[in-house]
This record gives structure tokens, sequence and C-alpha cells, in this order.
């Protein structure tokens, strides 16, 4: 692992982008970040390492054309920022705008710009504006190759020899410094810190009863880790590379906003190194593939699913999730207000998870709750806000799920999740009895239109499975209202009584 040391303090700015509620992009970036570019380094021999410092993957690459935090910039008297000099009169938009802009040009035309000036050069080579090339133009028709402005080139200009103009290492451009390229870059290429990973406080329990499950985790909404209940899955046993991609030859799997065949995707997520790696995440494995279907079976514990009703017009409930070591979902909560469980086959996640109240730092849901703003990676929520969650008082909830164990995400709970390895996981959101009548009231929020999903007629599906659940369970809707009426009467009472006695001592207080 490669060291960076500490040479500078520098704030760098907020990054924001509003994503729909239930998807996994993010926003949001300020950090201090101690580190020093490579450029530094080579003038630097000191060998003390900063008790805050980062370490860097082993794959990182030894630098990203040379660029540096901005605070570097104060340790260099009389240099002169290349970035802006090389931009022109462009100089006095932002990082984000100038890759905005650089954004709505085709590769040809960024290619062209790359010769204009270094710093015109350093912009145009941010990998995901050749991410985003490659993604809405090809729509998974491509074959990945080291880097996405390479698998660019190769996908359009076949006959273009990257073999050989790629043996030659990207510039190096001396005094670049910008907030923006280095931390992305950083979030790409950084490991996860262990003081992230060791706290370990969510109830794990093995073998108990379905009614032991539903009194004390479903019925109070609190998360749990289930050991053992997936030991008879086919899939435990046979889920390998080999076995999935004999399985699944040419068959395409939803992958963010493309379809890739498994072998395509594997060979990307070999070589990937980003920020946001993409995700394979398809709600209709099972009827692709259905094999995949019939290697598993829904644990004893989540066997109830009301949306059943519903047929083939039920909202997607089911998802075969693969992913390298840092992919993952960034904060949100799970959709139509159903809950949920997430069983690793293979690999490991680390989890993080707040109660419906308490909405996660760095976090920011609309008041609608159709959009969520949160930090722009994973990996950037945990540089700039997980430490901030140690003096919580309502702390998360945290744990490494490994494979042979299921996590039950109840409704409504913010939860993060990142992969520490390659990690392939079945999940599924269901409702039961116990979230019947909070999935019904979503569902007729005025803009269901916006918050429902899964499925395409989202303004109707209130009335459709109120129907269809009036239909084959006859009664359960009334009889759940008048149960929870009930306990909403109870907990009144309770808390009346509470205001007068200590219920510690079952004695009288009073107060004047
Ligand atoms: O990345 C994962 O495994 C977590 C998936 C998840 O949070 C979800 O499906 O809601």
């Amino acid at each position: 692992m490669l060291s960076l040391r500490r040479s500078l303090l520098s704030q760098t700015k907020k990054r924001k982008t509003k994503t729909k509620l239930k998807t996994n992009k993010n926003a949001s970036r300020k950090q201090k970040i101690i580190a020093k570019s490579h450029q530094l380094e080579d003038n630097d021999n000191e060998e003390e390492e900063d008790e805050e410092g980062f370490n860097l993957k082993s794959s990182a690459p030894s630098h990203s054309h040379g660029v540096q935090p901005l605070g570097n910039l104060y340790f260099n008297p009389g240099s002169v920022n290349s970035r802006n000099t090389g931009l022109g009169n462009l100089q006095i938009l932002s990082d984000e705008l100038v890759l905005e802009i650089l954004g709505l040009l085709e590769g040809t035309q960024l290619g062209f710009l790359a010769t204009v000036s270094k710093s015109f050069y350093v912009f145009t080579s941010h990998e995901p504006l050749w991410r985003n090339l490659v993604l809405d133009k090809v729509e998974g028709g491509f074959s990945y190759n080291r880097s996405w402005k390479i698998t660019y080139v190769s996908t359009f200009y076949p006959s273009f020899n990257v073999a050989k103009s790629t043996r030659i290492p990207g510039l190096r451009v001396r005094d670049f410094y910008s907030d923006y390229l280095f931390q992305s870059w950083l979030c790409a290429n950084l490991e996860m810190k262990p003081e992230w990973l060791e706290r370990d406080n969510i109830i794990r329990k093995r073998g108990i009863s379905v009614e032991d499950f539903i009194m004390n985790f479903e019925e109070p909404n609190k998360p749990v880790l289930l050991e053992g209940c997936m030991d008879n899955w086919d899939a435990l046993e046979k889920w390998d590379r080999d076995y999935l991609l004999n399985l699944c030859g040419d068959v395409q799997f939803s992958v963010g906003p493309v379809k890739m065949r498994l072998e395509e995707y594997f060979r990307y997520s070999d070589q990937v190194k980003e920020e946001r790696p993409l995700y394979l995440f398809d709600p209709k494995f099972a009827e692709k593939i259905p094999t995949l279907g019939s290697d598993y079976e829904v644990p004893v514990y989540f066997r109830e699913d009301l949306f059943n009703v519903l047929g083939n017009e039920r909202p997607d409930y089911r998802w075969i999730i693969i992913g390298p070591a840092g992919s993952g979902s960034s904060f949100h909560i799970d959709p139509n207000s159903t809950s949920a469980w997430n069983a690793v086959i293979r690999g490991s996640k680390k989890w993080i998870l707040f109660p419906p109240d308490v909405v996660p730092p760095g976090v920011h849901p609309s008041p609608d709750g159709a959009e969520v703003a949160c930090p722009v990676s994973i990996m950037e929520w945990f540089m700039n806000f997980y430490g901030s969650t140690k003096n919580w008082e309502k702390r998360p909830i945290e744990c490494i799920c490994k494979a042979g164990e299921v996590m039950f995400v109840p409704n409504g709970w913010w939860h993060l999740v990142i992969n520490l390895e390659e990690s392939i996981a079945i999940t599924q959101n269901y409702v039961s009895r116990r979230n019947l009548l909070n999935v019904l009231d979503f569902l007729k929020k005025p803009n269901a239109s916006e918050l429902v999903s899964g499925t395409r007629d989202r303004t109707n599906l209130h009335e459709k499975f109120k129907n269809a659940i009036e239909a084959s369970l006859p009664g359960t809707i009334d009889e759940l209202t008048l149960k929870a009426e009930e306990k909403k009467a109870q907990q009144k009472k309770v808390s009346f009584w509470d205001t007068v006695t200590d219920s510690k001592v079952g004695a009288f207080k009073f107060s004047f």
C-alpha cells in the first residue's frame, strides 16, 4: 500500500447532485484532505506518517496527471496555478462548471481540446467524461479496456492502435491545483480505513423462530443480522464466476444505465479504478435465468409477501447484486416503504443504518422525499461524515455482513452499503402484515407518481393493491387498522402514566 503523508490542510468545496429516492447517486463534498501529491513527494524524503493520513490501494496509479489539492499551492510560493493559465477566460468558472461544459462535447472535440493547453489536457482526461460518452453511446456494447478514455477510443476507432499509444504514460502537469479533480482521484484510489470497519453493534441471531423474529425485530422495526438461515441454498455452494458465466452465457444484465453480459461486466470490474464503480443490479435475473431463481429460497422469516396478490403487476422486488470492492449503495430508504432482506453469497459488505427519524449526516432529502442530495461517493461520505457519527446521540447500527449471512432492513431505515471485496448477493423487498398499512399509506401520498417505484402504473398502485388485498384477504386491512389504533391508544395511556409515575420503581412522582 502506498502511504499518503501530510503536507497540507485543504478545505474543498461542496459538490452536490440531487437524485431520485432509492437511486444510487449522491452529492456534497466538504473535507480536509491531509495528503500530498506524488509530485511533491519526489522532493520530500520525510518518513513520518500522519495518523490522519489515508492509505492508497496498491493498484492506485502513481499520479493523476500531477493534479494537486489546492492547498498545496500555498506551500509553493511563487508558483502559478496552471489550471488557470491554461483555461484562458474560462478560468473564472468552477471546476464543476468546466466539467459540465466539457460534458456537452463529443469525444473527438474533447480530443482536440486536449491539445490546446496542459490545463485542457487534464480536464479533458477526467474519466467520468469518457465514461458518460461510452455509456450514452453504446448502451453496453463495449468491452472495457484499462480506462474509459481508452475504451471510448477502442470502441469507436477500432483501427486506432491503442495498445501502442497507451504505452506512453499520461502527461504529468506541473503546478496544477484542483480540489475537485484531486478528490475524485483520491476517492477512487483510497483503501477503507480500519476504523471505518471496526464498529459492530448489530444484534446477531442464529436459529430463532419466526415468532421470535416478528416479536423482537419485525414488529418493533429493528435491524438484525440472521446467521445460518441460507445454509441450504445451492447458490452458497455453486455461485462462483465460472458457474455464473457458464449459466448466463450471452444474457444481459442491468448495470446502472446499461445492459452487459456477465463476462463483460467481470472484465470491467477486474480493472475498474473509479469513485463509483458500475454495479450490477438486476430485477429480472430469475426470469432471464430461472436456475438463478431456484438456487435460493426465501428465508423462513420473510415468506409472507402481500405484494404477491398483485401477480405480475407487483413492483420490482428481487435483485441479484454483483460488484467489485468499493461498489455499493449510497444512503437511501427502500422503495414503497417496504422492508427488505439482503443475503450475501460471496464476499462481504459493510452496512451502516440509521433509524427512520434520523437523517444521516451529509444527506439532505427534499421536503417531499422525492429526491436526496448526498456526497458524490460512498468513499467521500466516509472521509467527510463518518467521523461525526461517533458523537451522535443516535448512533447508527453498523456491521460487516459476510457470505452466508442475511441482513434484515426494516422499512424506513436509511442505509449505506459498501462491498469490501467482490460480492454477490440477493436482496428482496417485501410487505408483510407488519408493514401493510405503512405501504398503503405510502402508495396513496399526493406525489405518489414521483415516489412510487419499480412499476409503470405508479398512481394506481394504491387502488390496485388495496383491492387485491380485499379480494384475497378480506377484512385484513380493517383488522390491522383497528389493531394499530388500539396500539396507539395504549401508547398514549402509557405516556400519560409515564408523566406521573416513576416507571423504574413503580411509584408516583410529583413535581411542583
Ligand atoms: O448494495 C447492496 O447490497 C445493498 C442494496 C440495498 O441497499 C438495497 O437494495 O436497498
